[in-house]
């Protein structure tokens, strides 16, 4: 079975990759523009995209939406991670939370898969921002958080260490324990 992950990112499908191949399912990027609605929650975006992607889209497809959740900015930029991700970046977010001592935060990771229905699987990761940029693996704000009780950050991390930890990896774990389960 092939499977298409919609997503602009190359770093989702690399993390993604792994878990589908004992499952004999082989996941591909396909790239194709959804809208993402202003929405509180990640579920509603996520939804909302695999809802009018299914218009589309024939075979079975999934979307990940997620996004970086910082306690001392009450949550921000959450929904709004992919924008600030290309506005502020990562200099930006270190600059707001300068001299910020509580560092907390979290990631959380929001999978949509489509077979005539809607399916969501859902990770979270919590850790903390750190005060410079850090490694040069996976993507996005890897390189500013650190999970908690690890001494690397993700981009200090090679993407099997990122997957065992992260928002994306427990989502995923999900996700494929349920498809092997509905493919039999
Ligand atoms: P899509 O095409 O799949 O939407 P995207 O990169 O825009 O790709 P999201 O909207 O889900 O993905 O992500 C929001 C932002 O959060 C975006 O800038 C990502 O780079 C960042 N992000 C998501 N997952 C991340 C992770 O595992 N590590 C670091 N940053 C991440
Ligand atoms: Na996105």
């Amino acid at each position: 079975m092939r499977l298409a992950f919609i997503t602009s990112n190359p770093g989702k499908v690399e993390e993604a990759r792994k878990y589908f191949e004992p499952l004999g399912v082989e996941v591909y990027q396909l790239r194709m523009e959804y809208p993402e609605i202003q929405a509180d929650a990640l579920e509603d975006v996520a939804i909302f995209g695999v809802e009018w992607l299914s218009r589309k889209i024939e075979e079975p497809f999934f979307l990940d939406d997620s996004g970086l959740f910082i306690d001392a900015l009450d949550g921000f930029p959450g929904v709004y991670s992919a924008y600030v991700y290309r506005t502020l970046g990562i200099e930006g977010i270190l600059k707001l939370m300068r001299d910020v001592a509580n560092r907390r935060a979290h990631f959380r990771s929001v999978i949509a898969y489509w077979d005539g229905d809607a399916h969501l699987f859902t990770g979270r990761v919590d850790g903390e921002i750190t005060t410079s940029p850090r490694g040069s693996g996976g993507f996005g704000f890897d390189p500013i958080f650190k999970p908690l009780g690890f001494g690397k950050t993700f981009a200090e991390m090679t993407t099997d260490e990122k997957n065992l930890v992260s928002h994306r990896g427990r989502a995923l774990r999900a996700f494929a324990e349920w498809l092997k389960e509905n493919l039999k």
